[in-house]
C-alpha cells in the first residue's frame, strides 16, 4: 500500500525543473496554475473531518461523508488472490486520496457476495472485532452495495458503511472545480442517493424517533424524493446547456480542419504528466486517484506547421460508478469526438492488462472505441523490467515513455503527429501577396509541402481539407487539385 504525505504527492523530479522553465517562457505564471491548483487542494486536505455536502439539498435524509478512519472489506468472487489484493490496494488508494487513514483490510473468499451483508455472518463479526481493536470510524467496501446489505452490515458492525461507488462519488465531489464538473458530480451523487434515500442506518436516520417510516416521516421522503428529482431535471438540462458551448467549439475546431488528439487512460497513469511534457501545459499532476476531472485542452503545432489540439481528460477506473459515466457523458464524449486517442497505461502498476481493458471498457461504451488508438506505457523508469518484455511483445505497436524522465518523449511526439488524419486534397497553387490570409489557413491546418514566393504570389504545393481547396480554387496552378485520401 502506497504511503501519500504532502512531499511525494509533488512530481519530485521534475517540479523544479518545470517551475524553472515555466518562469522563462511564461513570465505571467500564468502556467504554473497546476501547481497552484495542487497546493489549494492540499490546503484543504488538511481540514479534519472534511466531507461532501450536497449544499442544495440540505433537508434529504443525507449523511455527509466523513472518511477519517477507515477498515476496507472485499469480496472475492473470481480471479487470484493477487487480482484480490490489487482491487483492495486500489481502494485503499481512492481511500486515502478521499482524505482518510486505512487502518486494515479485509478479504472474504465466496462465491457471490452475501446477499444480507455483503460479506458473510463469521466475517462479519471478523469485521467488528478489527473496527473495535482499531477504533474504525467508517467500513469502506470493494462494491455497490445494495441499499439494505450497507443498512444490514452498519446494524452490525455498528459504525458508518459506505460503498466503493460513494468513495468514488466523494473524490469526484472533492475534485470538482469547474461549474460544469461540480454540476456531473451532484447530479451522479443525486442518482446515487435517490434509490438509497432510506438506506441509510436507521439509529442515525433523521426519522429517528418516528420507528418505521409511517406518518409525517413518510410525507417528507416523499418530499426529499420530488425535491431530489427536481434538482436532477434542472442540472440535467443545465449540463447538456454547457455540453452544447463545447460542442461548439469542437464543431468550429472541426471546420477549421484541426484534428483533436484526446490523452485517455486509467487514473494516475500519467495523462497529465504526459501532456505537461508534450507542450508544457502546468496542469496539475498528483500522486492521487482522480486528480483531473475537468478536460484541458491546449493546441500544438506539428514541426510541418499543421495544429492540432491536445486534451488531457478525466481517467477511468475499474467498474467506474455508472451514474459518473452517465453525468459525464459529455466530457467523456470529448474523446469520442477526437481523431486520435493516446491511451494512457502505468507500467508501474501491478496489473497493467487489467487497466487497458477497464479503459477500453468504458472507451466503448461512450463510443469512443471508433477513434484510433496509440497505446502508451507511461512511467517505465520506475516500471519492471521483465513487465515491460511481457508488455512489449504483448502490445508490439505500443509506446514506452517515460513522462518524469522524459524517455520516449519525442517518439511520441512523432508517432502522434504521424498519425494525425492527413488533410484529402493534394493542390497546386499561386496565391497573390493580398492573399495572406490564405497562406496563413494553409499553414495553420494544411501540410505544405513546398513553398516558394515567386514575382506573381506565393507558390504552394499543400495537402489541404476540401472547404480549404475551394477557398484555393481561384489560384489553381496545372496539375490541379487531386483527391489523394492518404488518411
Ligand atoms: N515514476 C514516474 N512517475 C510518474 C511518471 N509520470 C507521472 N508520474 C507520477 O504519477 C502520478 C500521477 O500523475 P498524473 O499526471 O497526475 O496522472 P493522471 O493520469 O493525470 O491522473 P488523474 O488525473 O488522477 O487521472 C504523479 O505522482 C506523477 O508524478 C513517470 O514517467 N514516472
Ligand atoms: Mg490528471
Amino acid at each position: 500500500m502506497r504511503e501519500r504525505t504532502p512531499e511525494n504527492d509533488l512530481d519530485p523530479e521534475s517540479a523544479p525543473d518545470v517551475a524553472a522553465h515555466r518562469d522563462r517562457f511564461d513570465p505571467d505564471g500564468r502556467n504554473s496554475r497546476g501547481d497552484l491548483e495542487l497546493q489549494e487542494r492540499q490546503a484543504l486536505r488538511r481540514v479534519a473531518g472534511l466531507g461532501t455536502e450536497l449544499v442544495d439539498v440540505t433537508e434529504v435524509e443525507y449523511r455527509q461523508l466523513r472518511l477519517e478512519r477507515v477498515v476496507l472489506v472485499g469480496v472475492w468472487t473470481e480471479g487470484s488472490l493477487v487480482d484480490a489484493e490489487n482491487s483492495l490496494a486500489e481502494l485503499a488508494a481512492l481511500a486515502q486520496t478521499a482524505g482518510s487513514e486505512v487502518l486494515d483490510g479485509l478479504i472474504q473468499r465466496r462465491g457471490r457476495p452475501d446477499p444480507s451483508t455483503y460479506i458473510g455472518s463469521g466475517k462479519v463479526a471478523e469485521l467488528r472485532d478489527v473496527v473495535l481493536a482499531t477504533g474504525a470510524d467508517t467500513v469502506v467496501c470493494d462494491g455497490e452495495l445494495s441499499p439494505s446489505q450497507l443498512r444490514s452490515l452498519e446494524t452490525e458492525v455498528k459504525v458508518k458503511v459506505i460503498d466503493r461507488t460513494a468513495l468514488i462519488l466523494d473524490i469526484f465531489a472533492q475534485h470538482a472545480k469547474s461549474k460544469e464538473g461540480k454540476a456531473q458530480v451532484e447530479l451522479a451523487q443525486l442518482q446515487y442517493l435517490l434509490p438509497r434515500l432510506r438506506g441509510w442506518g436507521e439509529a442515525m436516520s433523521r426519522q429517528a424517533g418516528g420507528i418505521g417510516t409511517r406518518g409525517p416521516g413518510e410525507t417528507k421522503l416523499e418530499t426529499d424524493r420530488r425535491r431530489i428529482r427536481t434538482r436532477i431535471s434542472r442540472l440535467k438540462r443545465e449540463i447538456t446547456a454547457m455540453g452544447t458551448i463545447r460542442q461548439t467549439k469542437r464543431a468550429s475546431r472541426r471546420r477549421n480542419g484541426v484534428p483533436g488528439v484526446a490523452i485517455a487512460g486509467y487514473t494516475n497513469a500519467g495523462k497529465s504528466s504526459l501532456l505537461n511534457r508534450l507542450i508544457d501545459a502546468g496542469v496539475l499532476v498528483q500522486d492521487a486517484l482522480f486528480a483531473t476531472l475537468d478536460p484541458t485542452t491546449r493546441r500544438a503545432v506539428a514541426p510541418d506547421g499543421r495544429e492540432y489540439t491536445l486534451s488531457d481528460t478525466v481517467g477511468f477506473v475499474r467498474h467506474l460508478p455508472h451514474q459518473l459515466i452517465e453525468a459525464f457523458r459529455s466530457t467523456l464524449e470529448e474523446v469520442a469526438g477526437a481523431d486520435l486517442v493516446v491511451h494512457v497505461v502505468d507500467g508501474a502498476h501491478p496489473d497493467p492488462d487489467e487497466q487497458v481493458r477497464a479503459v477500453r471498457e468504458v472507451l466503448a461504451e461512450v463510443g469512443a472505441d471508433r477513434v484510433p488508438e496509440l497505446l502508451v506505457v507511461n512511467k517505465v523508469d520506475t516500471a519492471d523490467p521483465e513487465t515491460l518484455l511481457r508488455l512489449k511483445r504483448q502490445w508490439p505497436g505500443a509506446l514506452f515513455v517515460s513522462a518524469h524522465a522524459g524517455t520516449g518523449i519525442a517518439g511520441l511526439r512523432a508517432a502522434v503527429e504521424e498519425r494525425l488524419p492527413c488533410p484529402a486534397v493534394e493542390v497546386r497553387a499561386c496565391v497573390p501577396y493580398s492573399r495572406g490570409d490564405l497562406v496563413a489557413r494553409v499553414h495553420g491546418s494544411g501540410e505544405v509541402l513546398t513553398s516558394e514566393h515567386t514575382a506573381e504570389g506565393t507558390a504552394l504545393h499543400v495537402r489541404v481539407d476540401a472547404e480549404l481547396a475551394a477557398a484555393l480554387a481561384p489560384y489553381l496552378v496545372t496539375g490541379g487539385a487531386t483527391a489523394n485520401y492518404a488518411a
